[in-house]
């Protein structure tokens, strides 16, 4: 267990306005004086506190690493050093990004808290695609974020001594590389005592996935890939509720899960949550709109992810392969060029069968693993939840089972809706 140091106290919305008064950036920002600040804790996710606090003349968001996972309680330990690696991974990505991350400011090591924006009027995407919103800029945002994070922080970019200081920076992120190794890519696969599943509608789909040893090989490929392969500083946990957005703007967010990993790991977060988005919008069909159009939409900003995070990764090694890996001064003929092209296009199609192969696993977990989605979970009738959940297994168990059917993103538009729920 983590030494949690003198400074270090659970906040709450007492104790945050007085400590937010001894920064005095912050207090500026806020206006006003302490009995002037409203103060509410509004975290949802699985993890940590999230305060906002809004004075006269601004506002902030809090966000406090808890010692132990929040869903589970102080029965489940969790280092709150995960706010240094969030923190670090903001630090890492934020000359490349643009304002696609929020303003931090003020992190605070020993009590693993950082203030930073309140962002306004947005909200989480997960819950925006729930309710049927659309966004137009976002699914395009998103792409160009993980090409410009992967990019420059991979060896194409950065001499390999660089890199590999982040590697060994990022490799104390280990206790939340741990949840993700257990939670992803082993517990599902099995009888585990966390995870949980529509029960008894999924029953049979649940033990019949984890009898499937093709299945279960193809999810440890991925698990190898995901523990071997330091492609580039990963955000770690890329799903929906990871982006905020409003209609105009999009951010990410929650970087706590950050380590050197395989770059279809972040493609894969966002293209497994969109497809889980997919599927979820049956269940929230009512007499006036049965989704199908909110559906339609959904799949299209599945290809406009993918495209522009091809387009926009291949637009900068162009730019600025200044890295060890495919140095431009080895391929200055015109014959190496035609060459280099060919072996960058291999290369993404690799990226691509890794978005697929870990988007599959992004999506079994979160149905038969510990945590769930709320696209999912927010279904209240279970049969119509257990057929939306049964249908995105067949399509991440196609995904993991048959990747020469998917040759190129349109594949993946044209197999989705063979998979409809029974709804
Ligand atoms: C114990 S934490 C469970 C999950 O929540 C986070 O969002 C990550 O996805 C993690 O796997
Ligand atoms: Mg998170």
């Amino acid at each position: 267990m983590t030494n949690l140091g003198t400074s270090y106290q659970i906040l709450d919305t007492a104790s945050v306005p007085p400590l937010i008064d001894a920064l005095d950036p912050v207090r500026s920002l806020l206006g006003g004086s302490r009995a002037d600040w409203h103060v509410r804790e509004v975290g949802d996710g699985n993890l940590n506190l999230v305060f906002l606090v809004d004075g006269p003349e601004g506002s902030i968001c809090l966000k406090q690493a808890l010692p132990y996972v929040r869903v589970a309680g102080p029965g489940w330990p969790m280092s709150p050093e995960r706010a240094h690696f969030e923190n670090a991974y903001f630090r890492s990505v934020a000359p490349y990004v643009g304002g696609l991350i929020p303003m931090i400011h003020h992190y605070d090591a020993g009590r693993h808290l950082t203030i930073m924006e309140r962002l306004s009027p947005h909200i989480i995407l997960r819950q925006g695609l729930i309710a049927g919103r659309r966004y137009p800029h976002a699914a395009r945002a998103i792409g160009d974020y993980v090409a410009r994070a992967c990019f420059y922080t991979s060896d194409l970019a950065w001499p390999f001594e660089r890199k590999l200081d982040g590697v060994a920076l990022f490799a104390g992120n280990k206790p939340l590389i741990r949840i993700s190794v257990d939670l992803i890519f082993t517990e599902p696969y099995f009888g585990a005592a966390r995870n949980r599943h529509t029960s008894p509608q999924l029953d049979q789909a649940a033990s019949d996935l984890r009898r499937d040893a093709q299945i279960k090989v193809r999810a440890a490929h991925f698990g190898r890939k995901f523990l071997t392969e330091a492609q580039a500083l990963l955000h770690g946990d890329l799903h929906s509720g990871s982006v905020m957005v409003s209609e105009t703007d999009t951010r990410v967010i929650d970087p706590e899960f950050a380590f050197y990993g395989p770059i279809g790991f972040d493609l894969g977060a966002f293209f497994g949550n969109l497809l889980l988005s997919w599927y979820s919008q049956f269940g929230r069909k009512t007499p006036g709109d049965d989704r199908s159009a909110h559906r339609a939409w959904i799949l299209e900003q599945v290809t406009v992810f993918w495209d522009t995070f091809r387009a926009r990764f291949l637009a900068l090694w162009a730019e600025h392969a200044t890295g060890d890996v495919f140095p431009g001064a080895m391929f200055a003929s015109t014959a190496d060029a035609i060459a280099l092209a060919a072996a960058r296009n291999a290369f993404m199609d690799t990226l691509f069968e890794d978005m697929l192969g870990f988007g599959a696993c992004k999506m079994i977990r979160r149905i038969l693993g510990f945590a769930h989605v709320l696209d999912l979970e927010g279904i209240e009738d279970p049969n119509a939840r257990a057929d939306c959940e049964r249908a995105s297994l067949a399509m991440a168990a196609t995904l993991l089972r048959h990747p020469e059917h998917f040759k190129r993103i349109e594949d993946v538009a044209q197999a989705v809706p063979r998979f409809q729920p029974r709804l």
